[in-house]
């Protein structure tokens, strides 16, 4: 696939030898709100740094993707600017950043983002979205007479329809969380290779939800896979304790822990089914764990160490989920090789 993830602290980015830093076509970095002072400038590579408290993980708290040079003779990254966003690219795929503030509203800052995204699609040639990254403040809170998130969600859908059919027509895996502060901050990964979305049976599409929700469905599918002959990588979008499109067990932590990892589970299945074999599964993944109530952390983490054993690879950060009921979200990402042995 010509791509892979390493994970690290924040801090250890800049230490990486130069020869690393070359291939790394950008990074999501969450970084300790009160640690600001010693925040180096990742300049080199587009990184969004999101300043939400780690409770767990450190060490799996950024998240580094790179180039995989599959030739010797493999051309080295190339960056550049297009409107507010910063992006890094091969031949192959393009990572890019973009923050916007929030001058009128978030719906129109999200509408703006997402334009301008689509017109480096088309400017660049990379017709594939594979996975967005969405964060934005107060997620939940109410102003210009509707929900944030549901603002975002009418940005996002607008932007989306106004587009030409081959991308209004993509459901990206996506994540869409609330941090303390800070501007509309969005990362992506787009592509040449077309994706298979992935829905999952035991939920209503998110882009199909009814209007209780909100004026316009989310436009996302519960995980994108690449796959080729020899390698296989998922993405998994922001998961949480829905089924159908009701939230259940609402105020019970362990409950929703459970019904998110079955949700997991389901995604994975498909998956698996789509590759036509049993590779993918809750142990050889990354999980990023978004937890509303920072009270939580440990019946979260030792229900999913329960549920899953051996050693899981997580970070935990606290972060506010798009429903006020859910309590926690996880997102995870896998990759596999078809041919041998599995490495991510
Ligand atoms: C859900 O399943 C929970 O709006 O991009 C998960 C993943 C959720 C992505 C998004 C929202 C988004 O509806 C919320």
């Amino acid at each position: 696939m010509g791509i892979k993830t390493a994970h690290m602290p924040f801090s250890h980015i800049e230490q990486q030898a130069q020869s690393w830093k070359d291939n790394v076509l950008g990074a999501i970095c969450f970084c300790e709100p009160l640690s600001d002072n010693n925040i180096a400038e990742v300049a080199e590579f587009p990184t969004i740094q999101l300043h939400a408290p780690i409770l767990d993980g450190a060490d799996f708290s950024s998240e580094i993707w790179l180039s995989k040079p599959v030739l010797p003779q493999c051309k080295s990254l190339r960056s550049g600017l297009h409107s507010a966003i910063q992006y890094r690219f091969n031949d192959e795929l393009l990572f890019g950043v973009i923050c916007v503030p929030e001058l009128n509203s978030l719906q129109s800052a999200t509408e703006s983002a997402y334009n301008q995204i689509f017109a480096l699609m088309e400017e660049q040639d990379y017709p594939y979205i594979y996975r967005f990254w969405n964060y934005m403040a107060d997620i939940n809170g109410v102003d210009n007479g509707l929900e944030r998130y549901r603002q975002f969600n009418v940005g996002r859908k607008d932007a989306f329809s106004a587009c030409d059919a081959k991308i209004a027509n993509q459901l990206p895996a996506a994540c869409a969380l609330g941090l303390a502060d800070g501007p509309l901050t969005i990362a992506f990964l787009l592509g040449r290779q077309r994706p298979v979305a992935i829905e999952n049976p035991r939920q209503i599409n998110a882009y199909e939800y009814p209007e209780e929700y909100g004026p316009r469905t989310p436009s996302f599918s519960r995980a994108t896979l690449l796959h080729s002959d020899q390698d296989a990588l998922l993405f998994i979008s922001g998961t949480a304790s829905i089924v159908g499109h009701v939230t259940q067990h609402p105020l019970d932590v362990l409950a929703q822990t459970r019904e998110t990892l079955v949700n997991l589970e389901a995604v994975i299945a498909e998956a698996n089914r789509m590759i036509g074999k049993s590779k993918f599964n809750l142990h050889d993944i990354y999980f990023r764990v978004y937890i509303r109530h920072v009270a939580d952390l440990s019946l979260v983490r030792d229900e999913m160490q329960r549920y899953i054993g051996g050693t899981i690879r997580a970070v935990f950060v606290q972060a506010d989920i798009c429903r006020q009921d859910l309590l926690l979200e996880i997102e995870a990402t896998a990759g596999h090789t078809l041919a041998l042995s599995s490495t991510s």
